[in-house]
């Protein structure tokens, strides 16, 4: 019997929702894979518990969580409390304390799925981003003088260190490798502006990549590869890029690809010293929390990405096998997709496909 311990936090919005219907898959994978059991820390933590308590997590919240196997999360926002309260809260304090520095985000165009970007078709968009995901533009360093006068200044501080940028990109070259499709990496900075941290990154790519000579490489400005992305997708494979760039590139990747609602991402500790974190791309989805339409596919997706990280391949394997399946087939699609089903109904038809 393999027992993994999953730090569960739905979090908020359609957040709650989605890790609802992940828990009916596992626990499904439970029941049809004997030899499997997850052991549960179901943790409040979000925009309600901060309307109790003045807190996203309690202080002590990441120690307590600091010893399981790895983190499904849902999503964080909240219409009445300010994003960057919610964020700065919860989901980046835990990837910055767990050292998560490494985000993998896929997109891949699956059969019966319709791209915005006409004529493309199954598998003709096919790319990983590797997103830094511990600093860079997200570093909380800053700060403000002189508030509400004329000579108010404000200042945020990009932070770029050899450790980080390192890592994200050897992460990726080791990954293009692995995957061994288009054997392409694309950097991507804006380093004709930044002319510190990015050409920093450009030298640092440059380094890395001469190790890896086997591998095409190709360094874009983030404007010129978010045109790109949209007219030549195709000509993607794995994408490196920092913290905010990697993020914006993600949403691209996310919607040419169908929806937001089949992205997910791992945020990963290499060094395996603390839990690595699993969520889809999308945030709370205020538009639709509630109505029981979210699309729960980008956390199964995100389930199976946690599956592989267990070592728990082959039902990961057959987890990816049915999500196509059913997204192959369009029986059951929620209206994201194109349909009319139900967050519920779609994790019914996937739980069918996988006996
Ligand atoms: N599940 C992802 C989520 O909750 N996202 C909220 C968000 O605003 N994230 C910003 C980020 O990941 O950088």
């Amino acid at each position: 019997m393999s027992e993994h311990k999953i730090a569960v936090i739905p979090g908020d919005g359609i957040g709650i929702e989605v890790i609802t219907e992940a828990k009916r898959i596992m626990t499904h994978i439970e029941e049809t894979n004997a030899g499997i059991k997850f052991n549960y820390i179901d943790l409040p933590w979000g925009s309600e518990y901060y309307r109790q308590t003045g807190l996203m997590m309690p202080d002590d919240g990441l120690d307590q969580i600091k010893d399981s196997d790895a983190i499904l999360f849902g999503a964080v926002g909240d219409p009445n409390i300010p994003d960057h309260i919610t964020l700065q809260g919860l989901l980046l304090p835990m990837r910055r304390q767990y050292d998560q520095g490494i985000s993998i985000r896929p997109a891949y165009l699956y059969p019966g799925v319709n791209s915005p970007i006409k004529d493309k078709g199954p598998g003709e968009i096919d790319m990983v981003i590797f997103r830094e995901n511990t600093e860079g533009e997200y570093a909380p360093v800053g700060g403000s003088l002189y508030s509400g006068t004329d000579h108010e200044t404000v200042i945020q501080t990009n932070v770029f260190t050899r450790r980080g940028t390192e890592r994200i990109i050897e992460a990726a070259f080791e990954y293009c490798l692995q995957r061994n499709t288009k054997l392409k990496v694309t950097s991507v900075t804006k380093s004709n502006a930044q002319a510190h941290s990015m050409v920093f990154w450009d030298e640092i790519f440059e380094k890395v990549s001469s190790k890896y000579p086997m591998i095409q490489t190709e360094s874009l400005l983030v404007d010129a590869a978010c045109m790109d992305l949209v007219r030549w997708p195709e000509n993607f494979d794995v994408i490196v890029a920092s913290n905010l760039f990697g993020d914006i590139m993600s949403d691209i990747a996310a919607v040419i690809t169908g929806s937001m609602g089949l992205a997910p991402s791992a945020n990963i500790n290499p060094e395996r010293e603390y839990p690595s974190m699993f969520e889809p791309v999308h945030g709370a989805g205020f538009d639709i929390t509630g109505k029981g339409v979210a699309n729960p596919i980008a956390t199964f997706f995100a389930i199976s990405m946690m599956l592989e990280h267990l070592g728990e391949n082959d039902i990961a394997q057959k987890l990816n096998k049915a999500i196509i399946s059913s997204l192959t087939t369009r029986n059951v699609l929620t209206p994201d997709l194109g349909g009319k089903a139900s967050t519920s109904q779609v994790t019914d038809e996937i739980m069918s496909l996988m006996d």
